[in-house]
């Protein structure tokens, strides 16, 4: 992957996609293109058998993502362009804050939508896009600006759906899992997946135990000790009595941060506590019939005031992250890991074959057997 210099891309236009030619439609020129795209447009050229092919040469530099996906990046003239955000997105709508503190309704431009990928949808919410402000906005036309690039991504969560990538959140720094330590009582294997899911994006986790005011804190050392030892950071958090609110405050500050956990754990207070201008809903926990509840929402970027970005997520079967394969989830634990070298077997599973140099780590105390189980119980349900 050459990061230095720009090359030219044969690419292959989505299936469908028809370069098309209507001068006299200046609203969709615009929309597909932009005004000041002529520039760029000459250097995007359309080979030979003109609307008969798929492909066309672009200028830009080929960057691959965690995923192996292919994602261009266009070298393109960005003056007048506005570096920002995507806070959200609604079908090819886009809600875009910008660096110039503006919050942007923005279209996607032609060329980007019609690029192939693996991914089906191609801007997700957690984006930075350049994005080029319309110069004269006509009454009535919904846009405001036009994403003309977004930059590479990394750390993106997401879901299969039908065979191909769904980018839910990108550029995710953080993922905070969030349980609680009493109602609803505390799922140890449900933290495990979570983690699981950081491991697999590459982004840094933080395990949040709240609601610390039910219940006498040391009779949460074990487990807590068990993941602090594993050096995954862990924190305390009460929302009434205001414990480890600033420590909170401090670890998910000018970071872009996606709030994971159970229906009913207070992921919605927290965030409310840190800022409460935020008004999040919360509900008073009923702990039958969750299932439902919540309508599928798409993710959606939340600024903090005192700097950085939060997702707040509705529950986790609204928001299912899971996207690894079996064969990996041993790697995802990074206690085990080591141990799956004396395997015998290269495709060992450490549950039932022999002889396994994770069952032996087990069997000799080095390994913590609840977060073993947890392995072979998400395992067996992948
Ligand atoms: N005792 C106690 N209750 C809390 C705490 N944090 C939140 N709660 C309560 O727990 C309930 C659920 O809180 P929410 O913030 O709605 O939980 P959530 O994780 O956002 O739930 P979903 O949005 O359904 O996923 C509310 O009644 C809160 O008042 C806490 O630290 N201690
Ligand atoms: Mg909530
Ligand atoms: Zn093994």
């Amino acid at each position: 992957m050459a990061k230095d210099k720009s090359k030219k891309i044969r690419t292959q236009l989505k299936k469908g996609h028809q370069v098309r030619r209507r001068r006299s439609d200046f609203t969709r020129e615009y929309r597909e293109h932009g005004f000041k795209d002529k520039d760029t447009l000459s250097s995007e050229r359309i080979n030979g058998k003109g609307v008969l092919t798929r492909h066309r040469t672009i200028i830009g530099e080929a960057v691959s993502d965690d995923h192996d996906a292919i994602q261009v990046h266009l070298e393109i003239d960005t003056t007048d362009c506005l570096k920002g955000r995507v806070l959200s997105v609604h079908g090819l709508d886009c809600i875009v804050s910008a660096d110039d503190g503006r919050e942007y309704r923005c279209a996607v431009r032609g060329l980007l939508k019609s690029l192939s990928t693996d991914q089906r949808n191609v801007i997700s919410a957690g984006d930075i896009v350049m994005v080029r402000p319309e110069a004269n906005t006509d009454a009535g036309d919904r846009y405001e600006a036009l994403i003309v690039r977004i930059e590479p991504r990394y750390g993106c969560i997401s879901r299969s759906s039908n065979g191909q990538q769904h980018v839910l959140v990108s550029n995710v720094d953080q993922l905070i899992v969030v349980a609680s330590v009493a109602e609803p009582d505390i799922k140890p294997n449900l933290i495990d997946r979570f983690l699981v899911t950081a491991e697999k994006v590459g982004c840094r986790p933080i395990i949040c135990f709240n609601k610390v005011d039910l219940i006498d804190a040391s009779e949460l050392q074990p487990l807590a000790g068990v993941y602090g030892q594993l050096g995954y950071h862990t924190l305390f958090t009460s929302v009434p009595n205001g414990d480890g609110i600033d420590q909170l405050q401090n670890i998910i500050q000018d970071k872009q941060n996606v709030v994971v956990g159970q229906s009913g754990v207070g992921k919605s207070s927290l965030l409310n506590a840190l800022d409460p201008d935020l008004g999040l809903r919360t509900q008073t926990v009923s702990f039958d019939n969750q299932k439902g509840r919540h309508t599928t929402t798409a993710a959606r970027l939340i600024e903090l005031s005192k700097g950085g970005y939060v997702v707040d997520t509705p529950g986790i079967r609204q928001f299912q992250l899971w996207d690894v394969i079996a064969e990996e989830v041993a790697g995802y634990f990074r206690e085990i890991r080591p141990y799956i070298n004396f395997c015998k077997y290269p495709d060992c599973s450490h549950i039932h074959e022999m002889p396994c140099g994770v069952k032996q780590a087990v069997a000799e105390g080095l390994l913590d057997l609840r977060r073993y189980e947890s392995y072979c119980q998400i395992r067996a349900e992948l």
